[in-house]
């Protein structure tokens, strides 16, 4: 009975702690002073100065903002169906979410990160982690179109990534749930954790030029739960650091289960020792089953390929691998500076900072300075590979991004502020409300070599009071803090798509000019393409009819069908022949579940249509594209089998 009650008096003391509202500012409208509207504002007509990838949460997408006028330019479909895009919808998109599963139509995306070059934004690729059915993705940024997606077997739950190395050697991936291997029946009892649960991480390399991804090898780990991640730079660009938490290896997270030891762990990885073992054939192979999709810009159509076999290096059976490092309660946030010397940890339930040194943990190393080994894994020293601690900086530290000048900025989700302290002299400088409860932050090139310090980004959980009421949900949101001065100072509130987490911004100049503004027609292989109105054509093949239609402004070809018949699997294949910026056409037609096409010039896009009654079906163009967009339209008869 005594042992009930405390642990509900554990249980109300986290819940107390992680709950919203407990130190919630109160001069919440005071905080924005007079010269903040003119620091956002973008004049009508003109651009914006930053490009801001933010991460949508459980809508599976990504959406991006301009900086610092806070304007939504474009929701990037990723992980998730979009009919505005015809995402998921039309034939060529479909295999993008296709999964060992089968069509998986949604994700829960937490964290954007721009490809690299010598540790600094290149503006070549984003990429972007599936926390469900784990997946990372690979957006294009001369096109803003997801190419790629790939699936990460012997993972659940995929938090810890998509982070990269400096020169994008690799993207990690490490899971969030420990589980059995996927080799193994997992058909095993829960509370058998501690010897069936393992942990991975995957290092996915991508290819240099084309940004093609490829499990290059995953490194079997003891059953924790890898959070986040970060890589080293400079002088620690060999390592990659995970947070860890559940050192309890608990089966259910209650706090006082899995919370209950003063310390989990930082995991430091040399992935080129790694590499080395691989090289030497250390690695086992395993048998597996996973998803790896690739979009084709010539076809304009995506293939899915089931891949069978990873390479496997448990890291208990090699000396030099990794290395655990103790990190204060619950680390959430793992992060390095642009010097690559110190290692941010950020313990959720701990009222400090950690920082540690990369020269001392090497040096701990070197002098085999552990207090023992957890899963076969040595535990450096935590006084050894401690740089110093911030000291009650506030409560519920949870991540930091850089400035490049010296200065942290770590977001607290319990006190609800940003803290911006230095790293040298682990002194805070300054610190600011966010409303509310702040989850991650972002300086453009905050976790790069290079910073662009001229603002931070706050991404909060809660809005509460900030937005006109919208029913029981309130908009999520973002603010902009301009941090070109010694203080940090409040600008623009602007709401967001789905739950943001982590986001990224980048200097617009690195991707605009490289946009592409139009597919050429003569550079489209589609095999069902018609390069002009006399190439379209109705084929019949059994039940299955492929029209090969064209969209320009302002018909459709062809516009009147016949014979299709009750049983029929319809096909159009639509080709938008507009040679011009910015005129998609759209399709539908009636009684479409698969949605509508939206179709870009020189693209050719398929909708799947099966009719289910008799009868007279129009079809039409979505998108308004011309005068005579509403004349954009044409029937299809349904006749009996
Ligand atoms: S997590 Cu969201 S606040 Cu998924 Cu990166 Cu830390
Ligand atoms: Cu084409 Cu409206």
């Amino acid at each position: 009975m005594k042992a009930i009650q405390l642990k509900n008096i554990a249980l109300v003391s986290v819940v107390v702690l992680l709950g919203m509202g407990g130190c919630k500012p109160k001069n919440a409208a005071s905080a924005v002073d007079a010269g903040a509207a003119a620091k956002a504002y973008v004049a009508p007509g003109k651009y914006d100065e930053f490009y801001n990838f933010v991460s949508g949460g459980f809508s599976g997408q990504m959406s991006v903002y301009g900086l610092p006028s806070g304007r939504l330019l474009r929701v990037i479909p990723v992980f998730s169906v979009d009919p505005e895009k015809g995402w998921g919808y039309s034939e060529e998109t479909k295999p993008m979410l296709n999964t060992s599963h089968g069509f998986v139509p949604w994700d829960d995306l937490h964290h954007t990160e721009l490809s690299q070059t010598n540790g600094e934004i290149d503006g070549r690729w984003i990429f972007a982690n599936g926390n469900n059915t784990p997946r990372i993705a690979r957006v294009d940024l001369s096109t803003f179109r997801t190419n790629e997606i790939i699936e990460i077997p012997n993972s659940a739950g995929n938090h810890s990534s998509p982070f990269i190395t400096e020169n994008t050697e690799y993207v990690v991936a490490g899971t969030r749930f420990s589980v059995p291997p996927d080799n193994v029946n997992g058909d095993v009892p829960i509370n058998t954790y501690k010897k069936n649960f393992k942990g991975t991480i995957s290092f996915v390399s991508v290819d240099k030029t084309s940004g093609n991804m490829k499990i290059a090898f995953q490194l079997l780990c003891p059953g924790v739960n890898f959070d986040l991640s970060h890589a080293g730079k400079g002088p620690s660009h060999d390592w990659m650091f995970f947070s860890c938490y559940n050192s309890e290896q608990a089966n259910t997270l209650l706090e006082v289960n899995a919370s209950q030891k003063d310390k989990d762990f930082i995991l430091a990885v040399n992935w080129k020792k790694a590499e080395e073992y691989l090289a030497q054939g250390k690695a086992k192979k395993q048998s597996v089953k996973y998803a790896h999709n690739v979009y084709d810009e010539k076809t304009h159509s995506a293939t899915s390929t089931i891949e069978t076999e990873v390479q496997v290096l448990d890291v208990k059976d090699f000396p030099d691998i990794a290395y655990f490092i103790p990190c204060p309660k619950s680390p959430h946030g793992c992060d390095v500076d642009p010097t690559g010397e110190y290692i941010v940890g950020s313990g959720k339930l701990a009222a400090l900072i950690p920082v540690f040194s990369y020269t001392k943990l090497q040096a701990a190393i070197a002098a085999k300075d552990f207090i023992g080994n957890f899963g076969g894994i040595p535990v450096v020293k935590y006084e050894s590979a401690l740089y110093g601690e911030v000291k009650k900086p506030g409560l519920g530290p949870l991540h930091t991004e850089f400035d490049g000048k010296g200065n942290a900025y770590t977001s607290f989700f319990v006190s609800s502020e940003i803290v911006k302290w230095n790293i040298k002299d682990l002194k805070v400088l300054d610190r600011v409300p966010t409303y509310y409860s702040i989850g991650h932050l972002c300086i453009p090139g905050g976790d790069s070599r290079k910073p662009n310090a001229k603002y931070v980004i706050a991404y909060n959980k809660i809005t509460k009071d900030r937005y006109l009421p919208t029913g029981p949900e309130l908009a999520q949101s973002a603010q902009l803090f301009d941090i070109s001065g010694d203080k940090m100072q409040l600008i623009l509130d602007f709401p967001t798509i789905g739950e943001p987490h982590y986001a990224q911004a980048v200097s617009a100049d690195l991707i605009k000019t490289k946009s592409v503004k139009i597919f050429k027609i003569e550079d489209n292989f589609n095999p069902y393409v018609s390069k002009g109105e006399g190439q379209t054509k109705v084929v019949r093949t059994g039940n299955r009819v492929d029209v090969n239609m064209t969209a320009i402004r302002s018909h459709l070809a062809p516009d009147n069908i016949e014979g299709i018949k009750i049983g029929d699997e319809v096909y159009f294949h639509i080709t938008n022949l507009e040679q011009d910026w910015d005129v998609p056409h759209g399709f539908a037609i009636k009684g479409s579940v698969n949605a509508e096409l939206l179709i870009m010039p020189g693209e050719t896009q398929t909708l799947k249509w099966v009719p289910d009654r008799v009868g007279m079906f129009p079809m039409y163009c979505t998108d308004f594209c011309s005068a005579l967009h509403q004349e954009m339209s044409g029937y299809v008869r349904v006749s009996p089998a």
